[in-house]
């Protein structure tokens, strides 16, 4: 039956070819855990009008959490509990989350829990998203702050997990992109997407058009231009980042984010749960990223919440987009 690795068969032949600890295959496979259980509360989110409204109770008197409220408890609490990460910071959080008696563990995570809720009523892809830093604080002394303000080019992992009409697991160490598709009649990951490469070819671009008319003249001149050139040019917007991103990726296609109102620099995207990690998958999937000036890899945040702009998707065509 099982004719592609599992996802634990597969990390634990990459940690013995590295020789490594182990410690970072148990990391990736808690993920895991916390992707089935997310996929399985999303699978049933359209029976919550039958099961009771989310924020209420349900016909048991049980109270039905918001699925992102849910999202978030979960990787909070099981996270805190694997011994590996000083602290968390997650998208629904104000501050960092110290995790108790972790001043010893070496890593620090960032996630957004549920990415894309605003979709979740309409029965449209989301996803969960995270990313890895090992600490530059002492072991021994309780995590800061500062461990979350480190550029993306620093993050040991990042990846997502995509709820769409399958579940895929994808995630980069550093050495290329692998994805997982969960088998939900076995509760397995299994390897079907092994060193993901954005194709060459590209004739996809995903913007939210509706805010050209506040864009910088240069930004709608790189979309024309793109558009001009390709004749078989095509819109791919989902809302969704890492659906689109995911499309993108397996596709080529361009992601273009750019000031949704130029005059005030105003942005949605965060730095931290959303453009470092899926910056990272993109550029080791053979893309590159860009705000304008440089990598998004290369950007340091200054604030945990930190907002930017993304354009990320196909190198030849990413690298002709400046600021
Ligand atoms: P929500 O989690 O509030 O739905 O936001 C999701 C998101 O950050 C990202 O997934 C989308 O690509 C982006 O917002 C869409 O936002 P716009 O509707 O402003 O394009």
């Amino acid at each position: 039956m099982l004719q592609h690795p599992t996802l634990s068969q597969y990390i634990l032949d990459q940690e013995r070819a590295v020789r490594g600890s182990g410690e970072f295959s148990q990391i990736l496979l808690d993920i895991g855990v916390i992707g089935k259980v997310i996929s399985r509360e999303v699978n049933k989110a359209g029976l919550a009008g039958i099961l009771g409204e989310a924020g209420t109770e349900n016909s048991s008197g049980d109270s039905v959490k918001k699925l992102d409220v849910l999202a978030n408890d979960l990787f909070v609490n099981y996270l805190s509990k694997t011994g590996h990460f000083a602290a968390l910071a997650s998208e629904e959080e104000t501050d960092i989350v110290l995790v108790p008696n972790g001043e010893h563990a070496k890593y620090v995570i960032a996630f957004d829990p549920l990415d894309g809720s605003s979709n979740m009523d309409f029965n449209v892809s989301v996803g969960s998203i995270f990313s890895i830093h090992q600490r530059v604080t002492a072991l021994g002394t309780p995590a800061t702050l500062q461990d979350f303000l480190q550029p993306g080019s620093t993050q040991v992992a990042a990846g997502y997990i995509l709820y769409g009409s399958s579940t895929m697991f994808v995630y980069t160490t550093g050495h290329g992109v692998d994805g997982f598709t969960l088998d939900p009649s076995v509760g397995e990951w299994l390897l079907s997407h092994p060193q993901m490469m954005i194709p060459e070819h590209c004739d996809v671009y995903s913007a939210n058009e509706a805010y050209m008319y506040t864009w910088a003249e240069q930004d709608k001149t790189f979309l024309e231009n793109f558009k001009r050139s390709n004749p078989k040019a095509t819109s791919r917007h989902i809302g969704s980042l890492v659906a689109d991103i995911h499309r993108n990726v397996l596709k080529g296609g361009i992601y273009f984010r750019p000031y949704d109102d130029a005059t005030k620099h105003t942005a949605k995207l965060r730095l931290n749960y959303e453009l470092k990690p899926l910056a990272m998958i993109v550029e080791q999937a053979g893309g590159a990223t860009t705000d304008g000036q440089q990598s998004i890899l290369n950007i340091t945040p200054t604030e945990l919440h930190q907002k930017g702009v993304m354009v990320a998707g196909n190198a030849a065509i990413v690298s002709t987009y400046k600021r």
